[in-house]
């Protein structure tokens, strides 16, 4: 595939007229101060996003509009309108006000992609409570520690997956008093302690709720992200993030009035929260959510029967989909689609340009981070596109690329083309206000004034930045932050298992899987047997999304003289790379 250094656009062209023609111009005037003016905030004053999201359209007489069109599994398809969405919230929150849940709390959610994911997230949000997402292809161990460190007093899951993942995981969570099921469950679950049904509970509550006052720095929602090291980190963030979602959704999704938008991610992580839901939602767009799971012929069919004209979906997705062919796109009409993005991974430029061969439209990459609570850095409809670049910093948004220095402060390098880590200038309304109950975590992250993203990239002359790699060993495989050190512990609980290091190894599809070298107990031999019941291991454990999809057997794995797994010299002998500084490498019998 030939792949050209620039797609340029005819900006004057495009219909609608792009929200950011002149990114320049814009970055130039911009300010977080003037934008805030956009919002609605609540009647008595202060912000919610939930306000923002869906009861400012009742007011400004949009409460007619579908706001949610929902795609079930078996073929359902169900719409809500502003204001039916408003009443399923309202419904929500005067229920958590029943069970005496207070504002502040913590709210779980554990569900597919079902309508009451929204009404629980945005009616949490209404009731002033903190809402956790959490991603319902984890296996039983992720969401008992993200449930623990989050300290969950409310659970929204279905009966199926409080029967396979929670319910033997309730005597490590005491704080966890309310467990609401969505979908009929048998009595038998509904006779253990806090549970009800959802349905019983919130269907019948009465929607006559009304906001209480919210401050912009309230903690609105808590996403957990991995790092290298220790546990999951429970990212927070605020009411104010929402000003983020609203002028993102604008600017660097394009999204307009008349849009219908589907963004493909999972409200299990933070893209599916705030471009599932809450970006589309500020912008008055009507927002698909589909339930089942990546299927391209299922997709494309989504595609057309909606007619969706703003699609936000993932490199591992589009890379499936380039591996099936152009074919299984004829005769489609896919006319009303105007404006695709991507996020989360590398997004190989061969995929930008496939997107023009399949769909007349090139994909739009486009950078953020859990942390940073919205995209920061995008390809916008009206700018050229140079295939392998994640774009420019949004209005409002100083970017720059950085180098610590041995004294603990930064460098900043002005010069073009050079590889350093990714760092932007703070604050903004969506940045993290910290990690749950790690403050010293949290600090490492600001040097200066910048915030520091751990990856590495690069920005040309003309100010185009593109992505170089990570700094750390975080994995992402399908788009998911996957942190090694949590896998690690898992299989460490194996009684065959004595030592374990985990890597990214790079896949064509997934960008890269998660691998596990593993040193075996005295007394237990490697074989294909062991090897199936450690993958099985991690499965049940850790679920499907976040384990091992490889094992190898070591006799020894390389350390630093601190006694440090060396991933990265595992990685670099698995890929057949250099090996690099060995300065601190302690044992080294593998070689
Ligand atoms: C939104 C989200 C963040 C990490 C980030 C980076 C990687 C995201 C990317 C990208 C290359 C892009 N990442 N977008 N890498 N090109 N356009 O994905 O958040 O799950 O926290 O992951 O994903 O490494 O630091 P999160």
């Amino acid at each position: 595939m030939e792949i050209p250094s620039r797609i340029v656009k005819q900006s004057g062209r495009l219909r609608p007229a792009p929200n950011l023609l002149d990114h320049a111009a814009t970055c130039a005037s911009f300010s977080w101060e003037s934008a805030a003016a956009g919002l609605a905030g609540l009647p008595g004053g202060g912000l919610n996003m939930a306000c923002e999201a869906v009861e400012r359209h009742l007011a400004e007489g949009r409460g007619d509009k579908v706001a949610l069109r929902w795609l079930g599994k078996s073929g359902q398809r169900s719409e809500f309108s502003y204001a039916e969405l408003s009443a399923h919230c309202h419904r929500f929150a005067n229920a958590l006000g029943q069970l005496g849940v207070q504002p502040g709390e913590r709210v779980f959610l554990l569900l597919g992609r079902l309508p009451e994911l929204c009404f629980a997230l945005l009616g949490g949000l209404m009731a002033r409570c903190v809402v956790s997402p959490l991603f319902s292809a984890f296996g039983p161990e992720p969401i008992a520690t993200r449930c623990e460190l989050g300290d969950a007093r409310v659970l929204v899951t279905t009966p199926e997956l409080y029967r396979r993942k929670v319910r033997g995981l309730r005597a490590r969570l005491p704080g966890l008093r309310h467990v609401i099921l969505v979908g009929a469950a048998d009595p038998e679950l509904l006779s253990d302690p806090g549970v009800q049904g959802w349905s019983e509970l919130v269907d019948t509550a009465s929607a006559d709720h009304a906001i209480g006052p919210t401050d912009p720095e309230d903690m609105a929602l808590l996403h957990f992200t991995s790092g290298t090291t220790g546990r999951p980190k429970g990212a927070v963030h605020v009411h104010g993030a929402v000003l983020a979602h609203s002028v993102t959704g604008r600017y660097a999704l394009d999204l307009h009035a008349d849009d219908v938008f589907w963004c493909t991610a999972d409200p299990g992580w933070i893209t599916g929260t705030s471009y599932g839901v809450l970006a589309p939602l500020c912008n008055g767009v009507t927002s698909v959510v589909v339930e089942a799971e990546f299927d391209a012929q299922t997709w494309y069919g989504v595609l057309e029967s909606e007619q969706v004209s703003v699609w936000y979906t993932a490199p591992t997705a589009i890379r499936m989909m380039m591996k099936l062919g152009l074919e299984a796109l004829q005769g489609r009409d896919l006319s009303a689609l105007r404006f695709m993005a991507s996020v989360g991974e590398p997004l190989n430029p061969e995929a930008v340009v496939w997107g023009l061969r399949a769909f007349g439209l090139p994909f739009h990459d486009n950078w953020w981070q859990t942390e940073t609570g919205g995209i920061m850095i995008a390809n916008y409809a009206a700018m050229d596109i140079k295939p392998g670049s994640m774009g420019k910093p949004l209005p409002g948004i100083t970017a720059a690329i950085v180098r610590r220095q041995q004294g603990g402060g930064i460098e900043l390098i002005e010069q073009s083309d050079i590889d350093g880590e990714l760092a932007l200038k703070t604050p903004w309304p969506s940045m993290l206000r910290g990690y749950l109950n790690e403050e010293e975590r949290y600090r490492k992250c600001f040097v200066d004034g910048w915030y520091l993203s751990g990856d590495l990239a690069r920005h040309d002359a003309e100010g185009y930045y593109w992505f170089v790699g990570r700094a750390d060993d975080v994995i992402k495989s399908a788009g998911h932050l996957i942190g090694p050190f949590e896998v690690e512990s898992a299989l460490m609980e194996h009684p065959a298992v004595a030592e374990v290091g985990v890597i990214g190894k790079p896949d064509p599809t997934l960008g890269e899987l998660v691998k596990a070298f593993v040193v075996l107990k005295p007394g237990f031999e490697p074989s294909e047997a062991l090897m199936r019941e450690l993958l099985g291991h991690g499965r049940s454990r850790l679920g499907a999304a976040v384990a091992p999809k490889e094992i190898a057997f070591r006799s020894n794995l390389p350390r630093t003289r601190s006694g440090k797994i060396m991933r990265r010299l595992l990685k670099a002998r698995e890929l057949g790379l250099p090996e690099g500084d060995l300065s601190t490498l302690e044992s080294d019998e593998q070689k």
